[in-house]
């Protein structure tokens, strides 16, 4: 019997495979399209959250709850491949949450907030929030509608992170280097990390938070609340 020989001709990491999620990508942009003028319509700012999975996407989402929840009228949805556990984290302490179950897929798409939104009232909501499932590749390229992107990057990840996912970087609007309060005990460099996502994004905001310490939180929620209003401005100028 032959051996089988193992291949030899490419060193690993040198192959580029072709694009074959293309049409699927077109299809999704067409429903984050109607989500983005349903937004529009509604005045509700749409963030969509994304990092690696245990980056701290849902512990911050539980602290800015916390705060800010009684200012303004928010909603979050939660993407994970299975289980109901993110979103009655949430509801533990009082957020209106809903959970996405993907079973199985490593992203949210488009479709899937439309139809969860289907299932929620909006009326009179100021801020949806998206908790992706925790995964630096797919969500990358799939657009919800969102205004903003915001992407975590946890100190317990190490700092080569943006370089080797440059996409969630580049598509990003903010970038939060989460869990801060264990930098003393890690070789996590923020001046590194920072560096690196604005050479793929030089216009990438970025805090620095710790939902344990309570570091820049507050700074976060500003930043949120901000961002509703501007939108809701815009909304109101009148067309000329
Ligand atoms: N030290 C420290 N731990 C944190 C912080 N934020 C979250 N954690 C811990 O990190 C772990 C993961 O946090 P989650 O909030 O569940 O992370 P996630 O990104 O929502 O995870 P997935 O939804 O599974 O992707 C939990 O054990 C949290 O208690 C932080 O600021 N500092
Ligand atoms: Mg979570």
């Amino acid at each position: 019997m032959t051996k089988v020989q193992k291949s030899s001709k490419t060193a690993r990491g040198t192959v580029t495979c072709d694009n074959t999620t293309m049409h699927l990508l077109k299809a999704n942009d067409f429903v984050a399209e109607s989500i983005r003028k349903k937004m529009a319509d509604k005045q509700i700012l749409l963030i969509n959250i994304t990092s690696s999975a245990g980056s701290g996407k849902t512990t911050l989402l539980q602290e800015t709850a916390r705060r800010i929840g009684g200012q303004l009228n928010m909603k979050i949805l939660v993407g994970d491949l299975e289980t109901e556990r993110d979103a009655d984290r949430l509801r533990e302490v009082g957020a209106d949450a809903l959970q996405i179950v993907t079973g199985g897929i490593c992203h949210l798409e488009a479709q899937m907030v439309w139809q969860a939104m289907e299932n929620m009232d909006l009326e009179g909501v100021d801020l949806l929030i998206v908790e992706n499932v925790g995964n630096l590749v797919c969500p990358a390229s799939f657009d919800l509608g969102e205004d903003y992107r915001v992407t975590l990057i946890a100190t317990t990840e190490g700092d080569d992170k943006p370089k080797k996912y440059p996409r969630m970087f580049l598509t990003s609007e903010l970038m939060l280097v989460s869990k801060s309060d264990l930098l003393p005990y890690l070789p996590f460099s923020v001046e590194a990390v920072v560096q690196d996502a604005r050479d793929i994004n030089p216009e990438l905001e970025v805090i620095q938070v710790s939902s344990t310490n309570g570091e820049n939180i507050d700074k976060w929620c500003r930043w949120l609340l901000d961002k509703v209003a501007e939108k809701k401005a815009l909304a109101n100028v009148p067309a000329s």
